[in-house]
């Protein structure tokens, strides 16, 4: 078992609305912030999703994405991870432009099409929204299809193959895992691939970890022994799912985009605090955080210097 850990936060994403939390960073001064913080607290990789300064709103807008990566790049040497996945109702040629302009050395890859599903959240809770448009986004989700089909699949490996961009499969049910296998028989997809199991979307499989087991164990059997895989879970099964996956000799993922809290009933104020806290955690299990470079290794990235930003 490797005893350095990479640890991702992921910002901001595009699953919370900004009533959610006052600490859900949107303009990119903030999400750029923020990912700074996580990097000094230990974090090797951010995620980043980018948001409508005005109002919040999850944005495919390239000119707010290249804002962000380049503040951050200017300021610490830290893996950034742009997302392919989005937010909800944006086209896929949309979601995949941030791998071509900006050549980033690693991107989420949703590995299959699934119902992402976020309208139960409303269940009893967040009843006054500051923008309109907060609660029609958590509503619609009750018939949304997040669409990942296998021709979105190989037209997306193609476009990071030929940008040298590291996909980071996102995988939220068993069956991605066979997608996987099946996009590596076919030779769209390079070995040794890293995964990213998401476990707690409604939709997707559950955060358990008998779960989290199999798909580990699954991933073994059908891809075989050399791939690299993190763990990154829904809300307050975040923490739990995280350490279970620092006991397996994985890596994690940390975050607002996944989870607003640092325990239960307390807001995180950062994500910085949740980066600190798994790191404490890691400490304690005998598992050290990589640093970026370490983690670029890890992955096979290609490198800061290979960026197109
Ligand atoms: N926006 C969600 C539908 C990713 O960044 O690739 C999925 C998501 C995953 O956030
Ligand atoms: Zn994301």
């Amino acid at each position: 078992m490797s005893t350095k850990v990479i640890i991702t936060a992921a910002i901001t994403g595009a699953i919370h609305t900004p009533s959610m939390s006052p600490y859900l960073p949107i303009t990119p001064k903030q999400i750029a912030d923020e990912a700074v913080r996580a990097y000094e607290e230990g974090a090797a990789v951010a995620h980043i999703h980018v948001r409508n300064p005005e109002n919040g709103m999850p944005s495919p807008d390239l000119e707010l994405f290249r804002e962000v990566v380049t503040q951050i790049k200017s300021r610490c040497n830290m893996i950034l991870c742009l997302t392919t996945g989005g937010g909800f109702g944006m086209t896929t040629e949309q979601r995949v432009a941030v791998v071509p302009t900006f050549k980033p050395e690693l991107a989420s890859f949703n590995f299959g099409s699934m119902n992402f599903a976020l309208f139960h959240v409303l269940d009893g809770r967040f009843k006054e929204f500051k923008y309109p448009w907060e609660k029609e986004y958590l509503v619609m989700t009750e018939d949304f299809i997040f669409p990942n089909t296998f021709k979105t699949l190989r037209e997306f490996c193609e476009i990071f193959n030929a940008n040298e961009t590291k996909p980071e499969l996102e995988i939220y049910d068993l069956g991605m895992i066979n997608n996987v296998a099946f996009m590596l028989e076919r030779g769209y997809l390079k070995r040794p691939v890293y995964m990213q199991f998401v476990l707690g979307i409604l939709g997707g499989a559950p955060a358990t970890i008998e779960n989290l087991l199999y798909f580990y164990q699954t991933a073994q059997k059908t891809i075989g022994g050399d791939f690299t895989w993190s763990v990154c879970a829904a809300g307050r099964h975040q923490i739990n799912m995280c350490t279970a996956a620092l006991l397996m000799g994985g890596n994690v993922r940390v975050g607002l985009e996944d989870n607003l809290y640092l325990e239960k009933g307390v807001l995180a104020k950062s994500n910085a605090e949740q980066v600190a806290k798994i790191v404490r955690i890691a400490r304690e299990l005998g598992r050290e955080p990589a640093t970026p470079d370490e983690a670029r290794q890890m992955l096979g990235l290609k490198g800061l210097e290979k960026v197109g930003y």
